[in-house]
């Protein structure tokens, strides 16, 4: 499929690829590195899809400089990586590593030595094993903690680093760590779990203020889905209602508008479980320089027909999917930029789109992987911004998951999400067809607004 051919973005759109620390690097045991939560999650048996861990993973730790050069060939203008917490504080809190540092420091020289704009993400999921031994997000002190870290970073790259973002998908991360128990730390305390929601939050408003200290330009990219209901059935919408304040609001309205949303269909207080104090919400909600959104599909939320949570999730019939089951719903990315448009207003600042992808079955034939399915699947999503941008949302970047396939977290090596592909057994990258279609799209803008 040919990408979309009269794009309206704007001549400064921002292209880029993402990973994760945890989910490239490898290396988890050198040059002072801590153990994080994925360690010790991965370490125990029957939670991840055959046995995988991060130990390896596509060893960028030591493969990075040629990971820069096919982000070179890519084109791109911006990388968006993870700094792991546990490289740097390997405790999680005092004594500093700088050995850690020291390896970020290298990438971000050698990213900036080919025109690439490093965009690090704080916070991808890995925390420090020994913050996690005194209650992780749960405590309030994480919060803390977190900031302090943000400071020692930044304190080292913010010369050379003009945005942060300082998590990644608290929602997600809540949810699967912390309610569902599918990711680390594997616990699974459903609705108790919510104090998680406003402790991570609170990290992103103190490191915020630190990150600013040192004058840089502050992101978050939170996972956003449009929720629709499965029928106009009262029951349906109300449901409906209730999965939208939980996946989308309990994490943009405090962001944004400085509460939060009404949880009393899961029969929760506006202070999350007392986790609330005086103050907090205005330190969460000082202003942002843009909001990161990550989108992969809608959802589709009926009534429940069991007693517990206030909603079902309802299946999207009739569309692709993904290897990974997930539905391909292009247009729900543009229904979520304007959804996003007409609930803040002017409180919304400019959106990069920090996370778009799909992973595909694919494998190498004479050297070649030809994943057509991603090509259509990211040509329909690019379409989508534009069309977004055309009903006047401010989207000001694209950020494709992944540079190269890698450790997705629960499913292993199993779902390949990358432009390009890893061997996991040679460690041997081979661009996939969808690389050449990114890299022909970036050039093409770049040619049509002469830069
Ligand atoms: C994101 N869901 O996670 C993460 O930011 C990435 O690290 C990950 O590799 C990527 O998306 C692909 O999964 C998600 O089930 C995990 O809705 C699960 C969901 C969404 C995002």
């Amino acid at each position: 499929m040919p990408h979309p051919s009269r794009l309206a973005l704007p001549a400064d759109f921002r292209w880029g690829v993402a990973t994760a620390a945890y989910q490239i690097e490898g290396a988890t045991g050198e040059d002072g590195r801590g153990a994080s939560v994925w360690d010790t999650f991965t370490a125990k048996p029957g939670t991840v899809r055959d046995g995988h861990t991060g130990e390896v993973a596509c060893d960028h730790y030591h493969r990075w400089p040629e990971d820069i050069a096919l982000m070179r060939e890519l084109g791109i203008d911006a990388y968006r990586f993870s700094v792991a917490w546990p490289r740097i504080q390997p405790t999680g809190t005092g004594p500093v590593n700088k050995a850690g540092l020291d390896f970020y420091d290298r990438l971000v020289d050698g990213l900036l030595a080919v025109g690439i704009t490093p965009t690090p993400t704080l916070f991808h999921w890995d925390l420090p094993q020994a913050l996690e031994d005194r209650g992780g997000w749960l405590e309030r002190d994480t919060a803390r903690c977190f900031a302090e870290y943000a400071g020692v970073v930044a304190a080292r790259l913010g010369d050379r680093v003009g945005t942060w973002i300082t998590l990644n998908e608290p929602f997600v991360h809540m949810v699967f760590g912390y309610a569902l128990g599918s990711h680390a730390p594997g616990r699974s305390l459903m609705l108790d779990a919510l104090p998680v929601a406003h402790h991570q939050l609170l990290g992103h408003g103190l490191a915020a203020a630190v990150l600013r200290e040192h004058g840089g330009r502050v992101m978050i990219s939170n996972n956003c889905t449009p929720v629709r209901a499965a029928s106009e059935d009262p029951a349906d919408l109300v449901a409906a209602e209730a999965y939208d304040a939980l996946h989308n609001r309990l994490f943009n309205d405090p962001l944004l508008l400085g509460s939060y949303p009404d949880l009393s269909a899961f029969g929760v207080d506006r202070d999350l479980g007392g986790a609330v104090r005086e103050g907090d919400l205005d330190l969460i909600a000082a202003p942002l320089d843009g909001l990161g959104v990550n989108y992969y599909n809608p959802t589709r939320i009926a009534a429940p027909t069991a007693p517990g949570l206030p909603f079902e999730e309802a299946p999207i019939e009739g569309v692709p999917r993904t290897a990974f089951g997930w539905p391909v719903v292009p247009d729900g990315l543009r229904e979520l930029l304007t959804g996003l448009g007409r609930r803040y207003g002017a409180a919304l600042p400019p959106i990069t789109i920090t996370e778009n992808g799909c992973s595909v079955e694919d494998e190498v034939l004479n050297g070649a992987v030809d994943d057509r399915a991603r090509i259509d699947y990211l040509a329909g999503h690019v379409a989508a911004v534009e069309a977004a941008v055309a009903e006047g949302v401010d989207v000001r970047g694209y950020f494709t998951w992944s540079l190269m396939d890698n450790f997705e977290w629960a499913e292993g090596f199993s779902q390949r999400f990358g432009l390009v592909h890893v061997d996991f057994e040679t460690q041997q990258r081979t661009p996939k067809a969808s690389y050449a279609w990114y890299r022909n799209l970036i050039a093409d803008q770049r040619a049509r607004h002469g830069r």
